[in-house]
C-alpha cells in the first residue's frame, strides 16, 4: 500500500502564526472593544492548551472572574473582529511558511501524493495564509481543507482528521499527519494517523509520545532539521518524500 496523502495542521505547522499574528489580532480586538485585559506572550501560551479562538477566550474568562464576563454572542462578535485583524495582518505577507514546508508541498505534488489540511482555525485564516504564502491558486493544491467549526469537537478530538479522511476517501493507514502540538498529535492519533511533529517555541517539551518522529522543523538545505525524538535523534536531515515514505512504512505492515 503506497503513501497517498499528507495532512497538514496549520497554526504552528505550516507557519508560526500564534505569537505574532493570532495573539496580536486578539489583543487588537480586545482593545477596540474597550476590554481591560490583553494576552502577553506567556499568558497566550497558557491558554493555547484550549484550541479554537472562541473557546480559548471563554476558558480565559472563566479563570478570570474579575474581568467582564461576555455572552456567547459577544464572544462571537469579538472573534469576528479578531479574524478580520488576523486576515489583514497575514495578507501583508508578514508570516512566512516554516522551513521545508514549501519544499515538501512541491515534492508531494511531484510525487502524486495528495495534500490536505486539518485545522482548528477559522477557514478565512487558512485561506489568507495560503494565498499570501503560496499565491493566488494556492487552494487548488489541497484535496481537502478541513477547518474551524465544520466539526462539532475541535482538537484534541479526532473529528477534524476523520472529516478530512472521509472527504478524501482514504484510510488513516494510507496517510501521514504533520502537527506541532500535543493537542494536534492526540487528534491525529485518535484518527489512527501516523504523525510527525515539528515543534515550535510554544509546543517544545510537550508530551509527544506516539509520534513517528519529533523534529525542530522540516529542514532546508542551508538549515537542516534536527531530530529530537526517534532512532535518528541528534542527527540533522531534510524531510523529503523518500524519507517520509521510509518512516511511514515503519507504521504499516508490508
Ligand atoms: C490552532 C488553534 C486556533 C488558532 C486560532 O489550531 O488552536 O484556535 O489559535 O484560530 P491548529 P481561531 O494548530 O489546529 O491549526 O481564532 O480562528 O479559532
Ligand atoms: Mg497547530
Amino acid at each position: 500500500m503506497p503513501l497517498r496523502a499528507l495532512i497538514f495542521d496549520v497554526d504552528g505547522t505550516l507557519a508560526d502564526t500564534e505569537r505574532d499574528a493570532h495573539r496580536v489580532a486578539f489583543n487588537q480586538a480586545f482593545a477596540e472593544a474597550g476590554l481591560p485585559f490583553l494576552w502577553d506572550v506567556p499568558t497566550y501560551g497558557v491558554y493555547l492548551r484550549v484550541t479554537g479562538g472562541k473557546e480559548r477566550l471563554r476558558a480565559f474568562l472563566e479563570e478570570h472572574r474579575e474581568y467582564p464576563q461576555l455572552s456567547d454572542e459577544e464572544i462571537a462578535a469579538l472573534h469576528r473582529a479578531k479574524t478580520h485583524h488576523y486576515v489583514e495582518m497575514v495578507a501583508t505577507g508578514l508570516l512566512p511558511l516554516r522551513p521545508g514546508v514549501r519544499r515538501l508541498l512541491d515534492a508531494a505534488r511531484d510525487a502524486d501524493i495528495r495534500i490536505a489540511i486539518a485545522t482548528t482555525t477559522t477557514p478565512a485564516n487558512v485561506e489568507a495564509l495560503l494565498h499570501s504564502t503560496l499565491g493566488a491558486d494556492a487552494l487548488a493544491r489541497f484535496a481537502v481543507i478541513g477547518a474551524g467549526d465544520v466539526v462539532p469537537r475541535k482538537k484534541p478530538a479526532s473529528d477534524i482528521y476523520q472529516y478530512v479522511l472521509d472527504r478524501m476517501g482514504l484510510a488513516a493507514g494510507e496517510c501521514l499527519a504533520i502537527e506541532d502540538s500535543v493537542n494536534g498529535l492526540r487528534s491525529a492519533r485518535g484518527a489512527a494517523l501516523p504523525t510527525l511533529i515539528t515543534e515550535t517555541d510554544y509546543t517544545r517539551g510537550q508530551d509527544f509520545s506516539g509520534a513517528l518522529r519529533v523534529l525542530t522543523h522540516l529542514g532546508e538545505p542551508e538549515d537542516p532539521a534536527r531530530v529530537i525524538t526517534g532512532p535518528e535523534a541528534g542527527s540533522r536531515l531534510l524531510v523529503d518524500i523518500p524519507l517520509l515514505r521510509q518512516w511511514w512504512a515503519e507504521t504499516t505492515p508490508p
